[in-house]
């Protein structure tokens, strides 16, 4: 049984992207492996967020994983300030990262680029996410592509610490989907779905309704030509149509190509797909909202697990380092 770590920020409303790149396979190994699933609410203070909204979208994000179908009796769910270890281990891995290796993440170029005030935190908020994923002895992390690079940097990390201080930390290996990694907005197909930038209409929430979910698929972005074919480079509209399709359905995106039309026909298949698909997450998630009791008890309990094998691992660390104990 692997153990696997993998979390979503609540910075937003959780997207079709959030939901085949990550959301749905979580889901699956939950079955299978040992798993912890964190809300990162600390990565989400890398930018401008009012306490208000902060904490609504954490106790939403915690129901919409619990919708999806996050079983709190299969695997650790829980929330990341809740258990102090993270921000603890953190501090000692930034003692391990280098300036110059965090200036490359191209998240933070992309995140920082335009803004007036750059918080330092959004610089350093990979070197929190090693530490969530490190402190749980992980062995597999399953996200999206936009996470490959931080991913690879928690790898460099955990070696470069094991090296140094000795075999401390399991080195975890990324598991991107083949398909659904990489769902891009829908009105500008060349730029990802994103909670945080995303255009409202290029976005599709997992609680839209069934009518908003119709309307944007049917004003989503194609080109002008009429051909229905999986090229990303010359097509990146339809085949982000196309891959939406296949993650939903579980079929290939160039094989579906040829079984459509017109983009009007394409537009309609993924829009009902995303649509029975979501359904199920939609009625679970109004139930838990008219029961908020369901949620907290399962934060709560989370968070004393997660704690439980977060304390060794972040104690082991620290004597590596030549940390004295209290
Ligand atoms: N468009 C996407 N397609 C496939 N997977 C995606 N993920 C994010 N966007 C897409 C995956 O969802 C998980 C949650 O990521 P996160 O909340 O930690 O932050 P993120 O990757 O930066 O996601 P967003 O939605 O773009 O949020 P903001 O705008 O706040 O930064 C990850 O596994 C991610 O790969």
């Amino acid at each position: 049984m692997a153990r696997v770590f993998s979390g979503i920020q609540p910075s937003g409303t959780l997207h079709l992207g959030n939901y085949l790149g990550a959301l749905q396979r979580f889901v699956q190994r939950q079955e299978v492996d040992d798993a912890y699933y964190c809300i990162v609410d600390l990565h989400a203070l890398t930018l401008e967020i009012s306490p208000d909204v902060l904490r609504q979208a954490t106790l939403d994000t915690a129901a919409l994983f619990l919708a999806a179908g996050i079983d709190p009796d299969r695997c650790v769910l829980f929330v990341q300030s809740h258990v102090a270890e993270h921000a603890q281990l953190a501090w000692l891995l930034e003692c391990t990262a280098s300036y110059g290796e965090l200036l490359r993440m191209t998240q933070f170029k992309d995140k920082g680029q335009g803004r007036e005030q750059v918080r330092s935190s959004l610089l350093t908020y990979p070197v929190l996410m090693a530490a969530d994923v490190l402190l749980y002895d992980t062995d597999m992390v399953p996200v999206g592509d936009d996470q490959r690079q931080h991913l690879e940097l928690a790898r460099n990390l955990a070696e470069r610490f094991n090296h140094r201080y000795g075999e401390t930390f399991v080195v975890p290996e990324a598991d991107i989907p083949e398909i659904g990694a990489r769902i891009m907005d829908l009105q500008l197909p060349t730029k990802k779905m994103s909670k945080s930038t995303s255009s409202p209409q290029g976005l599709i929430a997992l609680s839209d309704p069934p009518a908003d979910i119709e309307r944007k698929f049917r004003r989503a972005v194609t080109d002008s030509e009429t051909e229905v074919r999986y090229d990303l480079e010359h097509k990146p509209g339809v085949s982000n149509l196309l891959e939406i399709l296949a993650a939903a359905t579980g079929g290939d995106p160039a094989a579906l190509a040829p079984g459509f039309s017109s983009y009007g026909q394409l537009k309609q298949a993924a829009a009902d797909a995303v649509i029975e698909l979501f359904a199920p997450v939609r009625a679970r998630y109004a139930e838990l909202v008219a029961d908020p009791g369901v949620v907290a008890d399962a934060l709560r309990k989370g968070a004393e697990k997660a704690e439980a094998t977060a304390a060794p691992t972040l104690a082991r660390a620290q004597r590596a380092m030549g940390l004295l104990s209290a």
